[in-house]
């Protein structure tokens, strides 16, 4: 629980999963399900979920969850920090266990930052310390809260491809228009570097959505047929939030040399 001056938030150790930010003067940024699990080996549904070192379904025949393994392991503290502008820093790490071995991953560094302030700051460090290339796909999935997804756009993915995954995984172009959810939406844009604007028009804002060090952006909502089958969603909460999601994905993922890393930045505010 953070709590200054500038913001309020709640973090947890598994997952090093971000389950709040509230700036003040402001409503809620992201949306926790109130009907989360909060259970070991099970993820935090909603807030910012850490997806690495695949996104989506393994594949290739190989085992593995959902969204890979990170978001659901416990990170270590590194660090925190009450800065001199109130703002409050935490960092946590991920390091190699035997789960992660099991399923091939024995040679990594991961750290996450998360700085709580008017603005909220996330950095994803992956760091190869194996001899020989790392591939990954990564994400902060991140479940913005909204007054009503009827009425709420996203500009920024204007005239990229995307993949449309509730079609047959086909690729798509996306045209000059804000992105709409009127439907079953999961799209992963590609080649998208640009920061995002969720035009939140009921709950009388905009969320600003920059990021670098990721070249693709997912907008995800689940509509009302496919939350009915998620036992940690409320059937009303598709309503409520939008997932605009900063990643590396797909056609995008990573390919790290021995001993580099590279980090996923993501600064989020409220306008
Ligand atoms: O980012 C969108 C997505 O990949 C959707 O396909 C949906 O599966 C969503 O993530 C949530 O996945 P989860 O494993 O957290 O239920």
């Amino acid at each position: 629980m953070i709590s200054t001056a500038q913001a309020e938030g709640d973090l947890y150790t598994q997952g090093a999963h971000v389950a709040h930010w509230t700036p003040a003067g402001q409503k809620p940024v992201l949306l926790t399900s109130s009907k989360s699990l909060f259970a070991a080996g099970k993820a935090i549904r909603g807030g910012v979920p850490i997806i690495w070192p695949w996104f989506g379904g393994r594949g290739g025949g190989l085992p593995g969850p959902a969204h890979g393994f990170a978001r659901t392991m416990d990170w270590t503290v590194e660090g925190t920090e009450l800065r001199s502008d109130g703002s409050v820093g935490i960092a946590l790490v991920l390091a190699p266990n035997d789960a992660t071995k099991a399923l091939g991953f024995g040679a990594f560094h991961l750290r996450f930052r998360a700085s709580f302030g008017k603005t909220f700051e996330m950095e994803l460090e992956t760091r190869n310390t194996a001899g020989e290339a790392l591939k990954y796909e990564e994400a902060l999935h991140t479940y913005f809260a909204i007054g009503d997804i009827g009425k709420t756009g996203v500009t920024g993915l204007e005239g990229t491809t995307f993949i449309d995954k509730t079609d047959g995984f086909k690729r798509k172009q996306h045209g000059a228009e804000p992105v709409k959810v009127a439907k079953e939406t999961d799209q992963v844009h590609l080649n998208s570097q640009a920061a995002c604007v969720i035009h939140d028009a009921a709950g009388g804002r905009r969320i600003v959505v920059e990021k670098s060090g990721s070249d693709s952006t997912v907008v995800w909502n689940p509509w009302t047929e496919k939350i009915k089958g998620m036992a940690d969603m409320g059937p009303d909460e598709w309503r409520e939030f939008i997932c605009v999601e900063s990643c590396n994905a797909a056609d995008n993922a990573v390919t790290l040399a021995p001993g580099g890393t590279r980090v996923l930045r993501c600064a989020i505010r409220v306008e």
